[in-house]
């Protein structure tokens, strides 16, 4: 028999499945149901009329034998567990900060980071918002600044590192407010809301040298650094030798702290840090974390969730179990390319993001094109993702009007070691045949809205 020439070999995930769990397969008519109680809001479905779970990669990671081995050592003392001791040093191999408190997710981090370095009337320049992490700083009494490169707002715009700081933005806002009302200025990366898009290490040392010498400190939103590390790795000069390690911890070099939600990159189902090199910060932080999480030793996490975060951290370094996320994401792009289904560009990290806003053109966005996408998607097939769009950005707190995002976004998050090739061919097809049917599709109506973050619990109905 002639041999084949081999193209390109495949690549396949570094793990086998031990344990699985079932999931329930529905009928259009148990969807019709299921959307309309849960008011065409993703977030409000039960988990158990959903088929393919693609909501996020919070909390939903599958853990190794290790982590769940490790959960059955848990030192549940009240004071010092041996846990928090093996976290702790973790968090200084990895992240290369000496001080940490935990906290029972990333945005108990996030509101104690806030509340220590915000005063009323100060100014925070990120790159790009986050949902949760924009809110406690406007609740410590700052306002959010987007000095994010303009080609992170450009679904199409190929640039290999659309999480990148505009320096001209940020100085901009430095010569207007003045640097004593810009506590520090917040990096995330990738960034969650741009599509999981990363900075570069050469953007992130310009950011790091600027805010050096305007006497302005830089701190770090880690929640999926390993990510942005190993895209530094593939994209960037220089890095190719170096491991997810070496640059994580190069990267962390550059700010004076950090927090983190354990339930990305860390795949535990529960957990957050918030570690930093100034002493005083972290005095600060670990006698609030006794007013809102528990004692400093556990920040209301148990010993059990401490040791699956500190075996989860030096999972998460590891080159082939990126490289496989990651690849299942570009794995999902490429098969939604053939159908031409238009979505964010580069494949980014963690999710692929739908660019609704040319998927249903002729829905308008106060009429939530994301958000009917994602009815739409769930509708289908039972495949759940989550609205990224004018829902999630909420209302401007001084004018009470709807932002308007340029990005319109349906997001299908990829939960670590969780699905098979085979669920995303299915999710391909699905999101295929929605696409053929998008004339038909129209918008909804909003009906209910909660003061804050209003995409969790707000509820819809079809125009
Ligand atoms: N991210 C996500 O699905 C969970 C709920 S918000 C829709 O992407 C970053 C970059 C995040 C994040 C959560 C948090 C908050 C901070 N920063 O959810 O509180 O992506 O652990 O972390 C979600 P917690």
């Amino acid at each position: 028999m002639a041999k084949k020439k081999i193209l390109k070999r495949s690549w396949a995930e570094p793990f086998k499945i031990k344990v699985v769990e079932p999931i329930k397969m529905t009928t259009r008519a148990d969807r019709e149901k299921a959307a309309k109680e849960a008011g065409y809001n993703t977030f409000l479905l039960k988990s158990e009329d959903v088929y393919i779970d693609l909501l996020t990669d919070s909390g939903t990671n599958a853990m190794s034998d290790r982590q769940w081995a490790g959960m059955m050592i848990g030192d549940e003392a009240y004071a010092g567990s041996r846990n928090f001791y093996y976290l702790w040093d973790n968090v200084k191999k990895f992240y290369g900060m000496p001080y940490f408190v935990p906290a029972h997710q990333g945005r108990a981090a996030e509101h104690m980071i806030s509340q220590i370095l915000i005063k009323q009337g100060d100014y925070i320049p990120g790159n790009m918002y986050f949902t949760t992490t924009r809110l406690h700083q406007e609740l410590a009494g700052a306002t959010f600044v987007d000095v994010i490169i303009d080609e992170a707002h450009d679904p199409l715009n190929e640039h290999p590192f659309k999480g990148n700081v505009d320096i001209k933005k940020l100085d901009k806002l430095v010569s207007e407010v003045g640097a004593k009302k810009i506590p520090y200025v917040c990096m995330a990366g990738p960034v969650n809301m741009a599509g999981g898009q990363p900075f570069s290490m050469k953007n992130l040392k310009e950011v790091a040298q600027y805010c050096k010498q305007k006497k302005i400190k830089l701190w770090f939103d880690a929640t999926r650094a390993c990510e942005n590390a190993y895209f530094i790795k593939e994209r960037e000069k220089g890095y190719a030798n170096k491991t997810v390690t070496q640059i994580l911890k190069e990267m962390c070099s550059y700010f004076e702290g950090l927090w983190v939600s354990a339930k990305k990159d860390l795949m535990v189902n529960i957990g957050g840090i918030l570690a930093t090199k100034n002493k005083k910060v972290f005095e600060q932080a670990r006698n609030m974390v006794v007013v809102y999480e528990g004692l400093h030793t556990y920040g209301g996490l148990a010993g059990r969730d401490m040791e699956a975060m500190a075996v989860g951290m030096e999972e998460m370094v590891e080159y082939d179990n990126i490289k496989a996320r990651i690849g299942q994401v570009e794995y999902c792009g490429h098969q939604l390319e053939k159908y031409g289904i238009p979505f964010v560009k580069p494949i980014g990290g963690h999710a692929i993001f739908l660019d609704a806003k040319k998927f249903l053109p002729h829905i308008k966005q106060d009429q939530f094109p994301a958000q009917t996408l994602a009815a739409e998607i769930y509708l289908d097939s039972g495949v759940r993702g989550m609205e990224r769009g004018i829902v999630s950005a909420g209302r401007d707190p001084e004018t009470g009007k709807h932002r308007y995002p340029k990005l319109e976004l349906v997001r299908l998050t990829f939960p670590r070691r969780v699905y098979t090739q085979a669920h995303i061919d299915v999710t391909v097809e699905s999101i295929a045949e929605v696409y053929d049917n998008r004339k038909k599709i129209k918008g909804l109506k909003m009906i209910y809205e909660p003061k804050y973050l209003r995409f969790f619990q707000g509820r819809f109905e079809r125009i």
